[in-house]
């Protein structure tokens, strides 16, 4: 018996084992949202703002290792999510966006507001599906989520014209691919096996695609404690991935994110091996390809991510494994160490020593507000081994990383591109999939005017993130790099703001607001944050300005270890 495209459409959303969706509704895909409400088998989190629905459709898909789903409306809704769906490409991030578009009559017309989305989405998405016949619908659904979910994960945008979704078709629902996963040849787990077995410094960096098949095997967090401990060497997370690795683990090798301090960067670099699992290298995690060199690295480097097109397109690795990187591990843990470097245990202690060092809570007092060490270190106190810790974009994120010590049992979500806005949602979407856990924002006052709205989200939802707000009344990034490059023009660079009260804006949501002016306040207000469990609260921080950011002061020179 036909169905129409709506039917088979939410089929097939259901055969994927959607079970939300983030969205702001759109007359151009109404057939398919009203059709998904009328069967009310899919929670529709409705959003205020396309790019909010799209950075929590983006979180989703990182927490269920699944592509997250955002729905959104032609030309306008569009052109708000794009800074979600460039977020998610460069992160890899798993996710389907199910895109309106004008009626297949009016195709280049100009119609209202039409867009070309091949052409427009070409640059962010590993693919744009246009379906304009009814009868492959539903293949182009399957199609999607598999593109989104394979070899390098990433945004794939699918096109329904408004007046599909009543149209007939015999072609029912196409069940979703079984997933595929690739395994590394023996011969290149042999060499690997040399290597490790030669090298007397080795450096192992663990990254994001280790982290998507965490979520739907836990057991790779022990099998890369088994690795370092087993094959004896120093474990790194790299760039927004702190969670890989238990920061107080004595093979911790230190965070390898945006500018490493230099001495653990200079210790690092007396490596001889570099292995790289599920880590891509970007400029962020290479140190502006200065560690290792791009296109030749200056030291062994052995690459693994889970697409061999990715595998050499940057870096010349002497061995590349394009295959799964907890497979490999697998691998390698079904081999058995012969006999090691001895001094590979000085290597390691070298390198934890300065990792310590560095995630000491040391901070200095300012004089022009609070300094945000003071916050994140009493937040760190507080924080639930199954908390989840979102964070937006600005220099307040090197505060968590520097004193956050994290666990492999908490959640950190955040944007690999540090695209402000992302934070908030990131918590919402947090708060809806780990129901009765902690989830912390940490946002500055730049970001939180960006996709902060999706507070009302969370209150409509019942989801009760604490969104920290650093507020030194500038875009303090910003400031610092015109300090940096043109100290004569220090904080200039149109970086100043004047900022609302957050406390009462925070209320006029339904939030709870806490204001912190000083030092003495911080632990009382951070508990009494996290003590109230029954609806969002914003803490409203006055930050220093002077404190530009967790290694760096004004005046005062750098202040890096
Ligand atoms: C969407 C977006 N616009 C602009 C930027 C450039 N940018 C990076 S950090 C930053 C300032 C962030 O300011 P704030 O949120 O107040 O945090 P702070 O740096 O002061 O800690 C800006 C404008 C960006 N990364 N993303």
């Amino acid at each position: 018996m036909p169905t129409n495209v709506a039917t088979v459409l939410a089929d097939g959303l259901e055969a994927h084992g959607v079970d939300q969706m983030f969205c702001v509704p759109g007359e151009s895909y109404i057939g398919l949202s009203s059709a998904l409400l009328e069967r009310n088998t899919i929670k529709i989190i409705v959003c205020r703002h396309e790019g909010g629905a799209t950075f929590m459709a983006a979180a989703d898909g990182r927490l269920r290792d699944r592509a997250g789903v955002a729905m959104v409306s032609r030309g306008p809704g569009l052109a708000n999510s794009m800074v979600a769906i460039h977020s998610a490409y460069h992160d890899a991030t798993p996710l389907v966006m199910i895109i309106g578009q004008v009626e297949r009559n009016d195709f280049g017309r100009l119609a209202l507001q039409e867009q070309n989305y091949s052409v427009l989405l070409s640059d962010i998405t590993k693919s744009v599906i246009e379906v304009n016949q009814p009868d492959v619908a539903s293949e182009a659904l399957a199609r999607a989520f598999h593109l989104a979910e394979s070899g390098t994960p990433g945004p794939v945008a699918i096109i329904l014209p408004e007046d599909i979704f009543d149209q007939e078709t015999d072609n029912l629902c196409v069940a979703p691919n079984t997933k595929v996963i690739s395994g590394p040849r023996s011969k290149d787990i042999d060499t690997l096996v040399n290597m490790i077995t030669e090298a007397k410094r080795p450096l192992v960096l663990v990254g994001g695609a280790l982290l998507a098949e965490a979520v739907s095997d836990p057991g790779v967090f022990n099998d890369i404690n088994k690795l370092s401990e087993v094959w004896g060497m120093p474990i790194c997370p790299t760039h927004r991935r702190p969670q890989l690795f238990d920061s107080l683990h004595p093979h911790y090798g230190g965070y390898m994110g945006i500018r490493v301090p230099s001495t653990l960067i200079n210790e690092m670099k007396k490596s001889d091996l570099l292995i790289a699992l599920g880590e891509r290298l970007t400029d962020t995690v290479s140190q502006s390809y200065t560690f290792p060199t791009a296109p030749t690295p200056q030291l062994p480097l052995v690459h693994v991510w889970p697409d061999e097109n990715e595998v050499g397109r940057v870096w010349q690795p002497a061995l590349g494994i394009p295959a799964s990187p907890h497979e490999v591990i697998k691998e390698l843990l079904k081999r058995q160490p012969l006999c090691l470097p001895t001094d590979r245990n000085e290597w390691i202690k070298g390198l934890n020593s300065i990792h310590m060092n560095l995630l000491s809570k040391k901070w200095d007092h300012t004089s022009d507000g609070v300094n945000f060490a003071a916050i994140v270190c009493e937040v760190d106190k507080c924080l639930a081994d199954d908390a989840t810790v979102t964070s937006d974009a600005g220099n307040f994120g090197s505060f968590i990383h520097r004193y956050i010590g994290f666990k492999q049992s908490q959640v950190f979500l955040s944007s690999v591109v540090g695209a402000m806005g992302s934070g908030v949602p990131m918590a919402v979407a947090a708060g809806l999939r780990r129901p009765n856990t902690q989830v912390v924002c940490f946002i500055g006052d730049g970001g939180i005017l960006m996709m902060g709205n999706e507070i009302a989200t969370a209150v409509q939802y019942g989801v009760n993130p604490i969104i920290i707000i650093s507020d030194n009344s500038m875009y303090g990034t910003i400031g610092m790099h015109s300090y940096v490059r043109y100290p004569e023009r220090a904080f200039m660079g149109a970086t100043q703001l004047t900022n609302p009260d957050f406390v009462t804006w925070a209320k006029s949501f339904g939030a709870e607001g806490i204001k912190i002016t000083s030092e003495d306040e911080v632990k009382e207000k951070i508990a009494e944050a996290f003590n109230i469990k029954t609806r969002p609260v914003v803490v409203h921080c006055l930050t220093s300005a002077l404190q530009m950011s967790a290694w760096r002061r004004y005046n005062n020179g750098e202040t890096l270890p």
